[in-house]
């Protein structure tokens, strides 16, 4: 990021200035002015993956849990058909209560700021909107990825393919074990997605530590996460963004045994209710956190946390490389 001029396009007391649509929060415009560490955020997790309340506590320790690593938290949403970069209290507050907050996915951004919308962005969205920001580093809970039964039904998340053309590292730890894993991990494959192991040699699976599966690469630092980001972006092959997937410690995992039952049962509930598109994901979710007694929120929460402390850490290797 360079100079002076990209601060008048952000500045967020202006009314949406070209070529930026977007409010950026002054304390965001300037992290990325100065070359300073920014971790985007996704809001769907919050409006449509955690239970009502709750969202509330965690939208704000996540974003302490960046600043814990000296990076500068940057949570989207679109709000009155307006794109923001950094979401102050009161954003954060409707993002986590208002029951018109949509779940937009990259295609229906354009048109929920066309028609006025408000929703809270996933994963792919995030991305598409964190990169057009001059955000590198991203932190999720769980990527979307290809659904059990995508043969038949086509479900196959847009977040693939969003960061499959889109230059942001993405913390995860994996996806979620209601998805056909080896599938997803070939698609990244087909898609020239790296995936890199933090501290480990298998992927995660979410609420599991290990689902089964190996990582291509792995990495033992946020340095070393930083630096192939950094290598990328040199060599001009950073086209597509790179997964940096962290597991829950094996004594935080969700009981495996429950986890199973979890799925066995939440996919049949799904078959029976007829959920279909956008609904899928936050309807298991909601499922998992209604039977599992709390567990799989626990682990849920614990494992965003723990994402956005290790972007908040590469996010700053990542600016020391590039400054
Ligand atoms: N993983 C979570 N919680 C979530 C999601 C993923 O642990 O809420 C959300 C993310 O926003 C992700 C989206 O981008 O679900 C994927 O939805 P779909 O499968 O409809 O693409
Ligand atoms: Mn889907």
């Amino acid at each position: 990021m360079s100079g002076a001029p990209t601060l008048a396009l952000m500045t967020t007391t202006a009314p949406p200035l070209l070529p930026l649509p977007a409010r950026v929060t002054p304390e965001v415009a300037e992290a990325l002015v100065e070359g300073r560490g920014v971790v985007a955020l996704e809001s769907t997790i919050l409006a449509h993956g955690l239970p009502r309340g709750e969202n509330r506590r965690v939208a704000h320790e996540i974003e302490a849990a960046v600043r814990a690593s000296g990076a500068v938290p940057a949570t989207i949403a679109v709000l009155d058909g307006q794109v923001h970069v950094g979401l102050d209290d009161d954003a954060l507050d409707r993002v986590c209560s208002d029951d018109e907050v949509l779940k937009l996915s990259v295609r229906d951004v354009g048109v929920a700021v066309a028609l006025g919308r408000t929703g809270a962005t996933t994963v792919a969205s995030t991305a598409a909107l964190a990169h057009r920001a001059g955000v590198r580093v991203f932190a999720t809970g769980g990527l979307g990825g290809v659904h059990r039964g995508a043969a038949q039904t086509f479900d196959v998340s847009a977040d693939l393919g969003v960061l499959a053309s889109t230059p942001v590292l993405t913390v995860c730890a994996g996806v979620k074990s209601i998805l056909d894993v080896p599938g997803t991990l070939e698609t990244l494959e087909t898609m020239s997605v790296p995936v890199l192991g933090y501290r480990t040699d298998r992927f995660p699976g979410f609420y599991l530590s290990d689902s089964g599966y190996a990582v291509p690469w792995r990495v033992d630092s946020a340095r070393e996460a930083a630096a192939v980001a950094h290598a990328r972006s040199l060599l001009a092959t950073d086209s597509a963004g790179v997964v940096l997937a962290q597991p829950l410690p094996l004594d935080r995992q969700v009981d495996p045994a429950l986890h199973d039952r979890l799925v066995t049962e939440g996919l049949a509930t799904l078959e029976a209710e007829g959920v279909t598109g956008k609904d899928v994901t936050p309807r298991l979710l909601e499922l998992f956190h209604e039977r599992s007694g709390g567990e799989s929120l626990r682990a849920n929460v614990e494992l965003v946390l723990a994402n956005a402390r290790l972007a908040g850490e590469v996010a700053v290797e990542l600016a020391g490389m590039s400054g």
